[in-house]
C-alpha cells in the first residue's frame, strides 16, 4: 500500500517526500503458480534422482507447450538467448541477417556471438515491430535472413516479412521471447517462419526460472536442434553432429509445468491491470499508453508508455520521480542495439537509418504490472504521473531533483531535465 497521499508536487518523493512505497515496485516481478504443485514436483525430481538431460519432467514440458501453442515441436532450452543462437546455427544463417535495434540485446548478441553481422532496420512507430520497407532498405547481397521480434508480445507484420524473405531467398525466424500465447490473425505464434524463439525467463508473463524453447513444424530442424543442444548425441557415445549444451532442468520444467496452469489466469490479470492504466492515464495529455489489438490475444505483460514533446518533463526526470517513489520503471530498451557495444562501435552511423528507432527510445517508460500489483498501486502511480504533468520549466523544485536524494542506481538522475 502507498505510505502517503499525492496531492501536489510537494508530496513528491524527487521533492523529498518519503517514498509512497516501502517495499520497490518492480517491471518483471516473477509470476509464481501453484506453490505446493511446484514443491510436489520438485520432490519427484528428487524421488526420480533424475535431474536434467532430457529428464521426464522436460519431457512433459516439450509435450504441454508444443500442444498449447498447437505446433508439432517444442525443443525446451536453458534460457531464450542460447535457444536464439541454436535456432540461428541450425538455419545456416551467415553473412548478414536483418533485425531491428528496438529490442532486448539478446537478438543481436546471438548473431554476433557466432561470427554473424546483425544488420539494424527500422522499425513502426505506431507497434515498435520492424518495418517491412526499411527491411527492404537493408538487404545487401551478404544477407542471409531476418529474424522478426514479437515485441512486447505483439506480432511482428509476419505476411510482410515471409513475403520479402520469399522474393529475396531469405531465411526467416523470429524472436518470440516476449510472445508467448500471443497471436497473429487468430493463430497462436510459434508456427511462423522457420522457427520461433521463447524465452521462460523469470522476468517473462510465463517462466520456469531461467528457460527458452524453439517451437517449430520443421522435423528436421527439430531433430537438428536436439542434437544442437546436447552436444551433438545421438544415443550413447555416438556424437554425429556439432553441438552445445542448452538443456532445460527438469526444476526448471517442472516451474513451467506448474505455472502452465495459472497461465491464462495471470494473463487476464494482467488484461485488466492494463485497462486500469488506460483509464488513469487517459486524460494525461503527452502521455500515451501503447495498445494491444483487442482481436488477438496478448499477455499483456508490458506496460509501455510514451512521454511526447508536449508532457513539460522528460522522460529521463519521470523515470527518476517514479524510482523516488520505488517504483522502478524501465527504459527498455533504451539506447538501442545500435548503441551498445559492440555495435556502437561497429556501426557509427547505423542511427541514419534508424530515426523512428532512436524517437521511440527516448519517449518510452516501462511501468510495473501483475498479479501483486493492485489497482489501487496503479491509480498511485498514474497519479505521479499526473502530478508531473503540472510541472512546468519555471518550477525548479520539480525540474531539478534534490540533489541529497539517493538516485538509485541506472537511474538517469537529472540528466534530461530542461
Ligand atoms: N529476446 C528478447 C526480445 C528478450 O526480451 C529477451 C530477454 C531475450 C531475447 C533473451 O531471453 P533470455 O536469454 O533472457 O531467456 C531482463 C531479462 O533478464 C531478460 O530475460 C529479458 N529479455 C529482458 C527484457 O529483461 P534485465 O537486465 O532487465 O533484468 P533485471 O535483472 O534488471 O530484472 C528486471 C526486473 O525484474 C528488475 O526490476 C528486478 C525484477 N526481478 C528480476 C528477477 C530476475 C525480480 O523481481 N525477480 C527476479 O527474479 O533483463
Amino acid at each position: 500500500m502507498p505510505t502517503k497521499i499525492i496531492r501536489s508536487k510537494a508530496d513528491l518523493a524527487i521533492n523529498g517526500a518519503p517514498p509512497a512505497f516501502d517495499q520497490p515496485l518492480h517491471v518483471g516481478r516473477p509470476n509464481i503458480g501453484d506453490r505446493e504443485g511446484f514443491l510436489q514436483r520438485v520432490n519427484q525430481i528428487l524421488d526420480n534422482q533424475w535431474l536434467t538431460n532430457n529428464g521426464p519432467m522436460v519431457q512433459e514440458f516439450e509435450q504441454r507447450i508444443a500442444a498449447h501453442l498447437g505446433v508439432k515441436h517444442c525443443i525446451a532450452m536453458c534460457n531464450g538467448t542460447i535457444a536464439l543462437e541454436i535456432a540461428i546455427r541450425a538455419l545456416g544463417f551467415e553473412g548478414e541477417v536483418i533485425i531491428p535495434s528496438w529490442t532486448f540485446v539478446a537478438t543481436a548478441h546471438a548473431l554476433y556471438w557466432q561470427g554473424i553481422t546483425p544488420v539494424f532496420a527500422d522499425i513502426d512507430p505506431a507497434t515498435h515491430n520492424l518495418d517491412p520497407a526499411a527491411v527492404r532498405r537493408m538487404i545487401t547481397p551478404r544477407t542471409s535472413g531476418i529474424i522478426g521480434v514479437h515485441l512486447w508480445g505483439r506480432a511482428a507484420p509476419i505476411d510482410e516479412l515471409q513475403a520479402i524473405a520469399d522474393e529475396y531467398g531469405l531465411k526467416l525466424m523470429f524472436d518470440a521471447a516476449h510472445a508467448f500465447g500471443s497471436t497473429y490473425k487468430g493463430q497462436t505464434i510459434g508456427r511462423f517462419g522457420a522457427c520461433e524463439v521463447l524465452s521462460f525467463h523469470a522476468t517473462k508473463s510465463f517462466n520456469t526460472f531461467e528457460g527458452g524453447a524453439v517451437v517449430t513444424n520443421d522435423d528436421e530442424l527439430a531433430e537438428t536442434m536436439r542434437l544442437m543442444r546436447n552436444f551433438g548425441f545421438k544415443g550413447y557415445d555416438n556424437v554425429i553432429h556439432p553441438g552445445t549444451n542448452g538443456k532445460m532442468i527438469e526444476v526448471c520444467a517442472a516451474m513451467g509445468l506448474t505455472n502452465l496452469v495459472s497461465v491464462d489466469e495471470i494473463f487476464a490479470i494482467n488484461r485488466r491491470n492494463h485497462a486500469a492504466y488506460k483509464q488513469a492515464l487517459s486524460g494525461i495529455p503527452g502521455i500515451r499508453l501503447l495498445d494491444y489489438a483487442p482481436a488477438e490475444r496478448n499477455s499483456h505483460h508490458y506496460i509501455v508508455i510514451e512521454v511526447d514533446d508536449t508532457f513539460p518533463i522528460s522522460r529521463d526526470a519521470i523515470v527518476a520521480a517514479l524510482h523516488a517513489e520505488n517504483i522502478l520503471a524501465r527504459k527498455y530498451f533504451w539506447p538501442g542495439c545500435h548503441k551498445m557495444q559492440p555495435y556502437r562501435d561497429l556501426f557509427p552511423h547505423a542511427g541514419l537509418m534508424l530515426q523512428n528507432s532512436h524517437d521511440v527510445s527516448q519517449r518510452i517508460v516501462v511501468l510495473p504490472t501483475g498479479p501483486t500489483l493492485t489497482h489501487d498501486n496503479i491509480k498511485w502511480i498514474c497519479s505521479v504521473i499526473e502530478v508531473l504533468q503540472h510541472a512546468n520549466h519555471h518550477q525548479p523544485h520539480v525540474d531539478e531533483p534534490q540533489t541529497q536524494l539517493a538516485q538509485p542506481s541506472g537511474v538517469a538522475g537529472a540528466e534530461g531535465l530542461p
